[in-house]
């Protein structure tokens, strides 16, 4: 329920998210490399109706139009990624810089600081460039994509200077862990399923791979503090994605301990040793010798957040599993579930298989992420949904269809309440996303946007009714000054 009593202050930035491979296409315009969704997307079967994106919403040629879209929403912020194989077409750091790429982004920011609209902008939302997973497995070489990520991120973060405030590292490692290289669904499509991918290690490699993503996090944040932080005056963070978990059966306490487990699987995983200095000791207890730590690499992660990032969609009900956890086990040794024990769902049906909205897991998120890491900033990165049979429905009723102005009423009305009535210090939000684009294995079948794309038509971007709607909900929410 939207709460008539809460409000957010007066400096809350809010706006809309996207990211590189999911809006840009031009894949092989101006020098840009081919990463690993390029490749990934050719595998007969990976990618609903056989879809890349290679067009995409074509923003590569149409920035000036997404620049009028935000200005047309009333945002005063844009979250977007910039493609690592763009700048380094390669990926390596002794590799050639693409001056053209560097140019392109340049440009789009000093457009949006014109149209006033504050960038925040994301060094890496999956988009691996090929070349580095082709040479030494991509992330599975902790080494070498440490120093190649941070060899990138040095050269973004000099090239923009001042310009941009606030700067993502990583965009959801889990999924390009656990989606990666455990279940396969998602790039690189590593698995220990062979009848997908005849390669991969889902036992072993996700924990590899966690490691090597949040060194390579610690790294680009250290050279940020040390080399630009001072003079540009900006923050750095990582974005993490988790929902909120509730008990298959709440009088069973099996399956309340477990809701934390799953949280602290998916999410203090990496907001652990990033805001507590140490792993949670759940997983150590399963994983024992295969979550690899070294000191000093925790050390250099250790206090790495200027805000925390959070991306945030659903909920799930969650009931333990007896007995030992499977060697590919990512979760805690727990299921996740749509439905309770007596059959009631977490939240209506959307056309994403994983996501049922459910706004008080949204609140009470917030609040669990501020007691655990003692009231860090947040800034919440992403949150938004599909809607079921949403590309079916005729255009004029998809441009007015309440479900996801609701959707945002609700999510944003529990996020105002923690913000107010819990004491949880969030000050950012950021729909996904400012516009539909390709998104990932379910291709442009799944729409999950406040603007309609035609993709027959020119891409032409048609604003929803929840494109206005977001920016009245934040209207009669923050303070005025
Ligand atoms: C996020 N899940 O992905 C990404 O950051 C976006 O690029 C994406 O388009 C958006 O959410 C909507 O999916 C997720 O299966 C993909 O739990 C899958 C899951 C979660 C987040």
């Amino acid at each position: 329920m939207e709460s008539t009593k809460s409000s957010l202050p007066s400096d809350f930035l809010w706006s809309f998210a996207t990211a590189a491979y999911q809006i840009e296409g031009a894949v092989n315009e101006n020098g840009r490399g081919p990463s690993i969704w390029d490749t990934f997307c050719k595998i007969p079967g990976k990618i609903a109706g056989c879809a890349s994106g290679d067009v995409a919403c074509d923003s590569y040629h149409r920035t000036h139009k997404d620049i009028a879209l935000l200005k047309a929403c009333g945002a005063p912020a844009y979250r977007f990624s910039i493609s690592w194989s763009r700048i380094v077409p390669l990926g390596g750091r002794n590799d050639p810089i693409n001056e053209k790429g560097l140019q392109f982004y340049l440009k789009f920011v000093d457009n949006l600081l014109a149209a006033g609209i504050t960038p925040m902008v994301t060094l890496f939302h999956w988009d691996l460039p090929k070349e580095l997973q082709k040479r030494y497995g991509g992330f599975l070489n902790k080494e070498e994509f440490v120093a190649d990520f941070a060899h990138y991120a040095r050269v973004v973060l000099k090239a923009f200077g001042s310009k941009v405030k606030y700067w993502i590292t990583f965009n959801e490692p889990w999924c390009s862990i656990i989606l990666g290289c455990n279940t396969g669904s998602f790039a690189p499509g590593r698995t220990s399923d062979r009848t997908k991918n005849p390669v991969g290690d889902g036992s072993t490699e996700p924990w590899i791979v966690g490691h090597s993503l949040l060194v390579a996090h610690g790294a680009a944040v250290k050279i940020y503090r040390e080399e630009f932080k001072v003079q540009d005056g900006g923050e750095i963070c990582i974005t993490l994605n988790g929902d909120w978990a509730e008990p298959w059966d709440p009088e069973n306490p099996a399956d309340i301990e477990a809701c934390d487990l799953k949280i602290e699987f998916a999410i203090s995983w990496f907001a652990d040793p990033i805001y507590l200095g140490k792993h949670p000791d759940c997983m150590m207890q399963q994983l024992g010798e295969r979550l690899p730590a070294t000191l000093e690499d925790i050390a250099l992660v250790h206090g790495s957040n200027d805000f925390y990032g959070m991306n945030h969609y659903c909920a799930n009900y969650i009931r333990a599993k007896m007995g030992p956890p499977e060697p590919t086990d990512v979760t805690g040794n727990l299921e996740l579930l749509l439905e309770d024990k007596n059959g009631h769902s977490i939240g209506p049906v959307t056309q994403s298989p994983w996501l049922r909205p459910h706004a008080p897991g949204f609140r009470t998120l917030l609040k669990w992420l501020s007691d655990r890491y003692a009231f860090p900033k947040i800034y919440v990165t992403e949150n938004g949904t599909s809607v079921l049979g949403e590309n079916d429905l005729p255009l004029d009723r998809l441009l007015d269809y309440e479900f996801r102005v609701q959707y945002f009423r609700d999510y944003i009305g529990a996020m105002a309440d923690a913000y107010t009535m819990d004491g949880v210090n969030v000050r950012a939000y950021m729909a996904w996303s400012l516009m539909d684009n390709f998104e990932w294995a379910e291709g442009y079948e799944t729409r999950f946007s406040v603007t309609y794309v035609d993709y027959e038509n020119d891409q032409k971007r048609i604003p929803k009714k929840s494109a206005k709607a977001i920016g009245q909900i934040f209207d009669a929410l923050i303070e005025k000054k």
